[in-house]
C-alpha cells in the first residue's frame, strides 16, 4: 500500500469517529468547479490590442519571464496548470482574449471571435465564464466608462457590454453549461466629487440598457462587481458596494464579491450569507489583498478558510460561483494558478471535513465551550492526508511534486519566449 493510501486509511478512520465520511466528501468536492481566470497567464494584457497599458486602477507588478504572448501559448500554459489541479473546472475569459486575427474593437466583438475558445473548452471538458473589458482602452481614458457624462463614451461601453452578453449566451449554449458574465467598471474620481449621484444614476441607466435583452439564464447570468477604490480613483468609485448590491437585488442579478474590494479589515466571508438572502446566486472573486487590492496569489490563510466555511456550513455553496482573481507577474505564472487554485480546493475540502450538524447543535444549545473546543481541535485533523489521496486518485501530483513539472516547463518552454 502506498504511503498516501496508508495515511488516507488512518485519516478516514479518524474522521469516521466524528461522523464524517471522507469518501463521500471527496465525491462532493469533485462536483465543485472553480473558475480559473485567464488573465493570470499574461498580466491582464489580452491579445486584442498591442502595446496598451493596463488601466482601470489595477496593477500587475513584476516582470518574471515567460508570459503568454498569444492565444496558443496561453492555452498551452493553462493545460499545464490544469494537469496539476484536481477536478474539472471552468475558464474565466475577458473579452480582450478573443481568438482572432481580425482587427476588431470591443464594440464589434461577436461570438465567432471566441469560437476557438469554445472548441478548446469542449476539448478540455470545461465550462467558460466571461467578462467585458471596460479598461485598458482609449475610450476609458477619462476614468469613466459606462457612467461617463459623454454619451459617445457611454454608448461605446453599453454596446461592448451588450455584445459580451451575446458571447456569454453562445458559450452557455455551446457548452451546455451556464456562463457567468461579470461586469466590473473602474469608473471613479481621484479627487472629491461635487456630484456623487449623477454618475451612479448614469451607471444604473446604462446597465438597464445593457440588460434590456432577456437571455435564458440556463445559458448565462450576469453579475455586477463592486469596489471601494482603485489607484487613481481614490476618492469616489461609482460602482460601490451599496450601488452594486442594490442593483443586483433590484434587478435580479448576481452580486460579485471580490475579496480585495473592501476596507482592509472587512472580509467577504461575512458577507456571503447576507447577500444570498436577497439574491438567487452569488459570484466570488477570491483574491488576496495585501494592504490594498493587490491581487496577490491566494494562500490557505484564515480568510480563505473562513470563506470556505461560510459556503459549506450553510449549504450556500450550491448558489455560489467561485472565481479566482489575482495576477502576480513576479513569480512563475503557471505556479501562481496552481498554488491559488489548489488552495481554494483545499479550503473547501477542509471545510467539508467538519461534522457541521454536531457543531450547529452545540451552537444552538448555547454550548459555546464545545463550539470553540471542537472547531479548534478539528483544525489539526489530518485533512492533508485526504487532500493527498484526492490528488492521487485524480491523477495529479501529490504535494509539492507539481513544482518539478512547472520548473521543467519553465526551462523547456517559458524561458524561450
Ligand atoms: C478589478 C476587479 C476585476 C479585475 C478583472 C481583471 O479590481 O477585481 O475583477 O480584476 O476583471
Ligand atoms: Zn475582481
Amino acid at each position: 500500500m502506498s504511503d498516501v493510501l496508508k495515511a488516507y486509511e488512518i485519516a478516514k478512520k479518524q474522521y469516521a469517529k466524528i461522523g464524517v465520511d471522507t469518501d463521500k466528501v471527496i465525491e462532493n468536492l469533485k462536483k465543485i468547479k472553480i473558475s480559473l481566470h485567464c488573465w493570470q497567464g499574461d498580466d491582464v494584457n489580452g491579445f486584442l490590442f498591442k502595446d496598451i497599458e493596463l488601466s482601470g486602477g489595477i496593477q500587475t507588478t513584476g516582470n518574471y519571464p515567460g508570459a503568454a504572448r498569444n492565444v496558443k501559448e496561453l492555452r498551452q500554459d493553462l493545460e499545464v496548470a490544469l494537469s496539476l489541479i484536481p477536478g474539472k473546472h471552468k475558464l474565466n475569459l475577458h473579452s480582450i482574449y478573443a481568438d482572432t486575427d481580425e482587427k476588431v474593437d470591443l464594440n464589434e466583438l461577436e461570438p465567432r471571435h471566441f469560437a476557438g475558445w469554445v472548441d478548446w473548452a469542449k476539448h478540455n471538458g470545461m465550462g467558460l465564464d466571461f467578462n467585458p473589458t471596460c479598461f485598458s482602452h482609449p475610450m476609458a481614458e477619462s476614468g469613466f466608462t459606462i457612467s461617463s457624462a459623454d454619451s459617445k463614451v457611454r454608448d461605446f461601453w453599453v454596446e461592448h457590454c451588450k455584445r459580451c452578453r451575446k458571447i456569454a449566451e453562445y458559450f452557455g449554449k455551446e457548452l451546455g453549461m451556464k456562463c457567468v458574465t461579470n461586469f466590473w467598471f473602474p469608473d471613479g474620481y481621484k479627487d472629491i466629487p461635487v456630484d456623487r449621484e449623477a454618475p451612479r444614476r448614469r451607471m444604473m441607466e446604462a446597465l438597464d440598457e445593457v440588460f434590456s435583452e432577456k437571455i435564458n439564464p440556463e445559458y448565462c447570468v450576469d453579475a455586477i462587481e463592486s469596489k471601494v477604490f482603485g489607484i487613481g480613483a481614490e476618492s469616489y468609485t461609482v460602482g460601490s458596494n451599496e450601488f452594486c448590491l442594490g442593483y443586483a437585488v433590484s434587478r435580479n442579478k448576481l452580486y460579485c464579491l471580490d475579496a480585495g474590494h473592501f476596507h482592509p479589515t472587512e472580509v467577504i466571508s461575512d458577507k456571503i450569507s447576507s447577500v444570498l438572502l436577497y439574491t438567487d446566486e452569488l459570484l466570488l472573486h477570491v483574491s488576496r489583498p495585501v494592504r490594498w487590492d493587490s491581487d496577490h496569489v491566494v494562500i490557505l490563510d484564515d480568510e480563505l478558510n473562513a470563506i470556505a466555511n461560510s459556503l459549506i456550513r450553510t449549504g450556500l455553496i450550491e448558489s455560489t460561483n467561485i472565481g479566482l482573481d489575482f495576477f502576480d507577474a513576479s513569480i512563475n505564472r503557471i505556479a501562481a494558478w496552481v498554488i491559488g487554485t489548489r488552495n481554494m480546493i483545499k479550503a473547501l475540502l477542509k471545510a467539508m471535513l467538519e461534522p457541521v450538524e454536531a457543531l450547529k447543535k452545540a451552537e444552538i444549545e448555547g454550548d459555546y465551550t464545545s463550539r470553540l473546543a471542537l472547531t479548534e481541535e478539528y483544525k489539526t485533523y489530518p485533512f492533508g492526508a485526504v487532500w493527498d489521496y484526492y490528488c492521487q486518485i485524480s491523477g495529479v501530483p501529490v504535494r509539492e511534486e507539481w513544482l518539478d513539472i512547472v520548473k521543467k516547463y519553465e526551462q523547456e518552454t517559458l524561458s524561450k519566449r
